[in-house]
């Protein structure tokens, strides 16, 4: 009898530490998961969430965002994107194709010249929470 309920406390003992290490376990998968995410897409970038910087033509794709993303050039105005990450990242529209750049390994740059006035919102294909706007204005 008493040797029984041994076994038994032994029994759920072990079980219990099973438990643990599955949560141990589920609890390092979530962890890594999250950081997995994170690599994957870091905290992106969002032009809406910026001030407009007039006169910057040089754009940083650096940690996963664009930077600055949100910009205001002139007509004619050669904007150039350089990738500072080791992961490739692409400078590409959201609508029509004016901007259209291969993936962009770390230290390659991409420039664009805007002809056109007008509002050209881009992301970066592989990590679309990677969001830039150039907001091209006429000459005054
Ligand atoms: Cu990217």
């Amino acid at each position: 009898m008493g040797k029984g309920v041994a076994i038994a406390i032994a029994g759920v003992g072990a079980l219990g530490l099973a438990a643990a290490g599955i949560f141990f376990m589920a609890m390092m998968v979530a962890m890594m998961g999250s950081g997995h995410m994170g690599m994957m897409g870091g905290q992106g970038s969002n032009p809406s969430e910026e001030t407009p910087q007039a006169g910057v033509n040089q754009v940083r794709i650096e940690d996963f965002a664009f930077s600055p993303a949100n910009i205001v050039v002139d007509v004619g105005t050669t904007v150039t994107w350089t990738n500072y990450d080791s992961v490739g990242h692409t400078v590409t529209s959201d609508e029509g194709d004016a901007l259209d750049s291969p993936t962009l390994d770390k230290n390659e740059s991409f420039s664009f010249t805007f002809q056109e006035p007008g509002q050209y919102a881009y992301h970066c294909q592989p990590h679309p929470n990677m969001k830039g706007l150039v907001t091209v204005r006429e000459r005054d």
